[in-house]
């Protein structure tokens, strides 16, 4: 067993903190005030090769290996999580059309990003469907040699600003699982308008909205895999894309366990740094024993899955283990701040809100465990 990356890896790593340091970090909270979509900073976060990285080099990608992908998340989060969210989104849209789209499908859809900066949307989520996907309302009916699609999609990063959205919708309702089919839909389709942009809590330089299909005609030829595959695609989608949510959390708590040593090492109280005393070393040693754990899940869940084999049980643990050690470990950051910690001056408490989020998208960390127990169960 062999814990260190490799040279390729360790250069990637560089870059990515590089990006962070310089191009990210000076700006975070500028962008956490405005909610402004960060376009250029996502724009020179391709143009690295830091996003889209899941295409493979033959379509024109970067082609980066999942534990890749993990590595670069992980700095580029410990600058801003809200951007690190918008620019993994890229690899989550993009996701369905590389498991399940044809030849031709990722030619037409994936090769331009190597020329051209493509923003991708994932649209699963509904107003009424978030956990329960098979519940999932938007209607897509067969007309000719199109489909047409009905209805209402909710909480969608990138939602606004995409150029190609993959979208998930059911033939019949009444047949949940059975009954849903996915889509690749440009945004110029008309029918398909973004609505009302989220005022969110945290990550706000992340673009998230409801998105309205009002009759959007969808060429047959854009169905991703057959009918009725789309709810199997959208959790094969899933099981790739969380470790990155686990190297993402990650990435924050390690932020927060910087910022909490170096306040602790220079604030005083009693005579002494407050880093003196056993109640904030405590804090500062479960931050760091769980951004290790977590850690090593999320790379053993990217690797496993860079080897082909099945991790759905690994990808909920990775994703729920570091995303409630994130939470944790920001809490605890604004803990250590104290009064600074709650004000808009220090970095932290944009470090806890953030947090929240992760604990919610790609899945709560409920329904995470619901996919841990039916594994085990299933033995
Ligand atoms: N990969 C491939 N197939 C899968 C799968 C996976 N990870 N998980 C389930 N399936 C298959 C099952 O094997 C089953 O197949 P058969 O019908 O052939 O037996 C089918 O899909 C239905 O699976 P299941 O019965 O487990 O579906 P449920 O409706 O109970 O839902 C959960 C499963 C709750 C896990 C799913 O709806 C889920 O992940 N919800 C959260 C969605 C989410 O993350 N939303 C965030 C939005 S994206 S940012």
């Amino acid at each position: 067993m062999n814990f260190e990356l490799d040279d390729e890896l360790l250069t990637l790593q560089e870059t990515a903190r590089r990006f962070a340091d310089e191009e990210i970090i000076p700006v975070a909270a500028q962008f956490d005030v405005s909610g402004e979509f960060p376009t250029e900073i996502l724009r020179k976060a391709w143009e690295l090769g830091l996003s889209h990285t899941f295409i493979p080099e033959e379509h024109g990608g970067v082609g980066l290996s999942i534990l890749g992908s993990c590595v670069a998340v992980e700095e580029v989060s410990r600058g801003c999580s809200g951007m690190t969210t918008s620019m993994i989104s890229q690899d989550l849209g993009l996701t369905p059309i590389l498991i399940g789209g044809s030849e031709d499908q990722k030619r037409e859809w994936l090769a331009p990003c190597a020329d051209e900066f493509k923003i991708f949307a994932f649209c699963l989520s509904e107003p009424n469907a978030g956990s329960d996907v098979a519940g999932l309302q938007l209607h897509a009916e067969r007309d000719g040699d199109d489909y047409v699609l009905n209805g209402t999609k909710a909480w969608i990063t990138n939602g606004g600003v995409a150029d190609i959205y993959t979208v998930f919708a059911t033939l019949d309702r009444s047949t949940r699982h059975s009954g849903i089919c996915a889509f690749v839909v440009s945004r110029d389709t008309p029918g398909l308008t973004p609505g009302k942009k989220e005022d969110k809590m945290g990550q706000r330089a992340s673009d998230t909205c409801v998105i309205h299909f009002d009759n959007v005609r969808v060429p047959a030829s854009q169905r991703l895999g057959a009918e009725g595959e789309g709810f199997k695609l959208a959790m094969a989608t899933l099981d790739r894309t969380r470790p990155l949510i686990g190297a993402l959390a990650t990435g924050i708590a390690r932020r927060a366990l910087e910022e909490s040593l170096a306040y602790s090492a220079d604030r005083k109280a009693f005579g002494q740094p407050i880093g003196d005393f056993q109640a904030v070393q405590f804090m500062l040693a479960d931050m760091a024993k769980d951004i290790e754990a977590g850690r090593l899940l999320t790379y053993q869940c990217a690797w496993l899955l860079d080897q082909g084999r099945a991790a759905s049980k690994q990808s909920s643990m990775a994703k729920c283990f570091a995303t409630d050690s994130a939470m944790r470990a920001t809490t605890d950051a604004v803990q250590i701040f104290g009064g600074n910690g709650y004000t808009r001056e220090y970095p932290v408490e944009k470090l806890m809100r953030d947090a929240k989020l992760m604990q919610i998208y790609e899945g709560t960390n409920q329904i995470q465990r619901v996919v841990i127990a039916r594994e085990l169960r299933r033995g």
